[in-house]
């Protein structure tokens, strides 16, 4: 066969084009998640090469939503329930995380609800896979009036709303027993007004590119348990339209939509109770007191159910979304690291952990 003295130029040209279009490509990876690398050269997110991840995550919640025993909820699920692989410890640099085993053992030892916040505690703890630390988790307790412009420490506004500017991972309180009890609190509208202005400002901040998981957390689910011990859950949708929450989501969705947001959304609803044994109160004459908060019941324990599960889902995403194309480019390349894979194993274990104590509380 003859060969042409054109062949050699015909394949450089298509070698020389095929190692620019990967040039390309790799460039175009590093330079696409600007947002995320801005965020990452501020030692906020590391990325898949790094070591452990920092994760700021918030909650969003008024004056006695629930956020206090959320945690501590959470808390006593992590210490005293199985977890498999997953292990959750205090991180050293942060003190204030002892006082959640405090306030646990308040609340599932004493029976005793913690007092208000007067301050805000920042709360830090590692996670790990089989004992490595994968992340670590930083969590803000605050007295609710900072979120409704209501506090007597100004300071923890301006604590709380710089945190939410730097925030990987948002849970927005609902508080069911204040929806089942129809009470309107004076500043309520106000704390509606600022989960809008959280979302308005996460999403501003993360441009097109960064993945921001919010999770919408009933707390106080055991004031709708009907007789049988399930959630009443049609009772809840009336109440939680007119509270404005289920309109968060279309909300939040609008944020994230392109050429502004990035077209994907992480967004998820959870239920949950710190005291699913509660009782009604009961007023003088013995008849129950429709208008009351749930208290601990005299026959059972309490025990916290679902308590942990938005925490993990909110962790898992917020894990999972901040790697750069960048990286998954370069891991897709030359194989994951050793750390990328470690993470990975800890993301998956900890949306399965999610997803089994979400299932278990939709069943009730
Ligand atoms: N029924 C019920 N009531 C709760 C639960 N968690 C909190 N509460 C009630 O809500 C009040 C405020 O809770 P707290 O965690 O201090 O709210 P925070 O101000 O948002 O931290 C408590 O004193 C309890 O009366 C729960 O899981 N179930
Ligand atoms: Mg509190």
């Amino acid at each position: 066969m003859m060969k042409s003295p054109l062949t050699p130029y015909i394949l450089g040209g298509f070698a020389l084009i095929l190692f620019l279009f990967s040039l390309g490509v790799v460039c175009w990876a590093f330079s696409a998640d600007r947002t995320l690398r801005a965020l990452q050269r501020e030692g906020k997110v590391t990325g898949v090469a790094g070591n452990a991840m920092h994760l700021t995550l918030t909650l969003l919640g008024g004056s006695s939503s629930g956020k206090t025993t959320l945690l501590a909820g959470a808390y006593r699920q992590w210490t005293e329930e199985n977890t498999g692989q997953i292990q959750i410890k205090p991180d050293p640099q942060y003190p204030d995380s002892a006082t959640l085993e405090s306030v646990s053992d308040l609340l599932y030892i004493q029976k005793l609800f913690p007092p208000g916040n007067l301050s805000c505690s920042t709360l830090g703890f590692q996670l790990c896979l089989d004992d490595q630390a994968i992340a670590h988790f930083t969590l803000l307790d605050y007295p609710g009036g900072a979120v409704s412009g209501n506090n007597p420490d100004p300071l923890a506004e301006v604590v709380f709303w710089n945190r939410v500017r730097h925030t990987d991972g948002l849970l927005l309180i609902s508080d069911m027993s204040q929806i089942r009890r129809k009470q309107r609190y004076m500043d309520d509208p106000k704390v509606r007004r600022a989960y809008k202005t959280a979302l308005q400002t996460v999403a501003k901040r993360n441009g097109a590119n960064r993945i921001v998981p919010i999770a919408l957390v009933h707390t106080k689910v055991d004031e709708y348990k009907a007789s049988d011990d399930s959630i009443r859950y049609a009772d809840m949708s009336a109440g939680l339209e007119s509270y404005g929450y289920l309109s968060l989501e279309g909300h939040w969705k609008e944020h994230t939509k392109p050429p502004k947001g990035p077209g994907i959304s992480r967004y998820r609803t959870f239920f949950c109770s710190a005291i699913w044994y509660s009782t009604p109160k009961k007023d003088s004459e013995e008849q129950v007191d429709t208008l009351a908060p749930y208290g601990f019941s005299d026959v059972y324990q309490p025990k916290p159910e679902g308590c942990l599960a938005p925490l993990l889902w909110v962790c898992a995403n917020a894990m999972r979304w901040n790697v750069t194309l960048y990286d998954d480019l370069m891991g897709w390349l030359w194989g994951g690291s050793r750390q990328a894979k470690k993470r990975m194993e800890a993301i998956l274990e900890m949306e399965s952990l999610a997803n089994s104590m979400e299932t278990k509380i939709r069943r009730k």
